[in-house]
This record gives structure tokens, sequence and C-alpha cells, in this order.
């Protein structure tokens, strides 16, 4: 197989050129590279984007959520949502862990987070007004983290894909718990089944839009294939998705709210009707709904977290300094 960076081979060390004939190997393998392999740069640096960037959207998209515990509808629905959201909490460490494998600590990537340097995914810059967008969230945007992050599960970092194992098990319960609501909700009073309708249709187009830009204004897509860190394009997996909703909404008796859905023979995809794609990029710029209102309460919660930190960096040093007396 060709070399991944075939012009750079004149410029490399010895070393460095067994490094990279390693990787090739084993990116033609299909199989993984280990945080002490050898790695070309641009391939580290690819991954914290992307690993860092899915970290700050799991913490970030706590947020949400979080609005709606307190006014959850009963005691068991509280604790169901308190546990999604800790779970989230959870799916962030995890992924800020596989990250720092790759030489970047998490300080510095939440500083880069709170700076405002960083991305992390559109869909939480939108509001949660109503009981019935936890069930929406839940259905379509973890129904979307799903189709997104099976096939990461396969991706050639080992510690990110190892993540991602543990993460899609736990989105999977998200996803039943949301569709759960939203089904109680569609064959409860109309009022109720107004409100889980209105949830779907505000949810639906961003939950597309997850998915990235489409293929042709995606720059990262291809070297990430080629990487075995995507496995399938922006619209192959945005298609599966809408065909994955097709299905689900009839068992919910609801409408998706787009009339432009159809199978096409020919490619086997499913396609959709046009997406605001300048809605994403104003989004992207921070100029969505709530993009100012997300980063300000997660700047606030870092100042407030600031007394364990220095708590827990005493301890560690204490702990340090005995070991070294012993
Ligand atoms: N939002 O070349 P492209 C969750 C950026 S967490 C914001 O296609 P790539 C959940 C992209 O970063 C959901 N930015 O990029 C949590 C790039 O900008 P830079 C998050 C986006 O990386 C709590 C530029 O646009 N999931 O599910 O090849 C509760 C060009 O795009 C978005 C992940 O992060 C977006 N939607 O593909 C419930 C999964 N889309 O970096 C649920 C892992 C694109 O060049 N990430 N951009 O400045 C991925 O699979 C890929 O990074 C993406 C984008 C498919 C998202």
């Amino acid at each position: 197989m060709a070399s991944q960076n075939e012009g750079l081979h004149a410029v490399l060390s010895e070393e460095e050129q067994a490094g990279q004939a390693y990787f090739d190997k084993i990116i033609a393998e299909d199989s993984r590279i280990e945080p002490r392999d050898w790695m070309p740069e641009s391939y580290r640096k690819t991954l914290v984007r992307q690993i860092g960037q899915h970290a700050h959207s799991e913490i970030i998209g706590m947020q949400p959520e979080a609005n709606w515990i307190t006014r959850a509808p009963s005691l068991k629905r509280k604790a169901i949502l308190m546990a999604k959201v800790q779970d989230e909490a959870g799916h962030g460490l995890y992924l800020y862990s596989a990250a720092e494998t790759l030489g970047t600590p998490r300080d510095k990537m939440t500083e880069d987070l709170i700076a405002g340097k960083a991305r992390y995914s559109s869909i939480f810059n939108y509001p949660t007004v109503t009981w019935a967008d936890m069930g929406a969230i839940g259905w379509m945007v973890d129904g979307a983290a799903i189709c997104n992050q099976v096939p990461l599960c396969r991706a050639s970092y080992g510690p990110y894909g190892r993540a991602m194992v543990r993460i899609c098990k736990e989105e999977s319960f998200h996803q039943r718990q949301g569709f759960e609501i939203l089904l109680e909700l569609a064959n409860g009073t109309p009022e109720q089944r107004a409100m889980a309708q209105d949830a779907v249709n505000r949810w639906y187009a961003p939950s597309l839009m997850m998915f990235g830009p489409p293929d042709e204004d995606s720059p990262n897509s291809k070297q990430s294939m080629a990487w075995n860190i995507k496995r399938f394009s922006n619209d192959e997996l945005r298609s599966r998705f809408v065909g994955m909703l097709v299905e689900q909404v009839k068992v919910l008796g609801l409408e998706l709210p787009d009339d432009q859905i159809s199978y096409n023979e020919d490619t086997k995809q499913w396609e959709h009707g046009p997406l605001d794609w300048e809605e994403f990029k104003d989004v992207l710029k921070g100029k969505g709904p709530c993009n100012a209102q997300r980063m300000e309460r997660r700047r606030a919660a870092h100042e407030d977290g600031a007394w364990v930190r220095e708590a827990a960096a005493a301890y560690a040093d204490k702990q340090a300094q005995k070991a070294e007396v012993a």
C-alpha cells in the first residue's frame, strides 16, 4: 500500500521512516494504532481535534437536559434523567482520557473550550422548551449519536475505539428512554400528543445536521476515512439515520416534518428535503439560539469547581510527600 504520507518520506529520519512504514502497515491491515506507536503528527492532530470536540459535546450536552431535571413529571422520570445526564459526564471523561493518551492534557482541552477556541456539537445550541424535548433528544439526538458512533467503535486508534464501545452501549439506553417518553406522550391527551409532535418538528433538522456538512463541504472526511478513523461519510450516515427515523416514527404514530423523504433504489440511500446549511454555519460561528448561554454556564461551572481542583492537587502533593518519606 502507498504510504499515507508519501511526500514526507524524504524529510523523515530513519527511525521516523520505520515508524511511518509500521503505521502504514497497521492501517492497511485495518488493525489498531496504540498510544506508544509512532504516528504521523497530522493523524495525532486529527484525533485530538475529533475526540476533544466529542468530549466537549458530551459535557456541554449535559446542559439542555439538566434544564429539565427539577421539572421532570415524576420521581421515576427524574431519576432516569439524572442518570442519563451523569452518563454524559462519564462519556466526556472517557473521551478526555482517550485524548490524553495522545499527549494533550485535559486541562488544555478545557482551557480551549472555556476560551471559545474549541468546537462542540451544533445540536446543543438549541433550547429545550418542553418536557417532550427530553423525548425528542433521547430518540433523535442520541439516535443520531448511535448512528455516527457505532462505526467509531472500529476507529483505528485503540483508546478511542474502546471508549466508544462503552459509550454506545449507554447511548442505546438513552435512545430507548427518549423513545418511551415520546410514545407515552403520543398516546396521551391531545395536548401531550401535540407537544410530542412539536418537539419532533423542532429537533428533526438540527439532528440531521449533527452528522456534519454535506460530503462536498467536509474538508476532513476523506483523510479521516483513509486513516480508518471515520468509516462512512457524513451524508452516508445521515441517510442511514433518516431510514431509521422513517420506520420508528410509525411506531410512535407521529410524523417527520419532511415530505421529501424517499428511498433511492439506484443509490440505495435514503434522501431527505433540503437543510438550512446557513443556519448550521451560524451556529458554528457562535450565533445559535443558546451558544452564549451554554458557554457562560460552562465557564461558571469551571470557576465554581476551582476549589475541587485545588483540593485534589493539594491531596496529591501530600500523598507524594508521604510516599517520598516512606
Ligand atoms: N457541530 O470536515 P467535517 C452526543 C465541524 S455528542 C459542530 O465533516 P469531521 C451526545 C467539524 O468539526 C455529539 N461542528 O469534520 C452528547 C469541522 O471543523 P474543524 C458529538 C461540526 O470531523 C450528550 C468542520 O465542521 N459527536 O451525541 O470529519 C447527549 C467541517 O466538518 C459539526 C461527535 O463528536 C457539528 N454537528 O466530521 C446526547 C462524534 N459537524 O474541526 C448526545 C465524533 C462538523 O475542522 N465526531 N463540524 O474546525 C465525528 O464523528 C466528526 O467529528 C463529525 C464531523 C461527523 C461530527
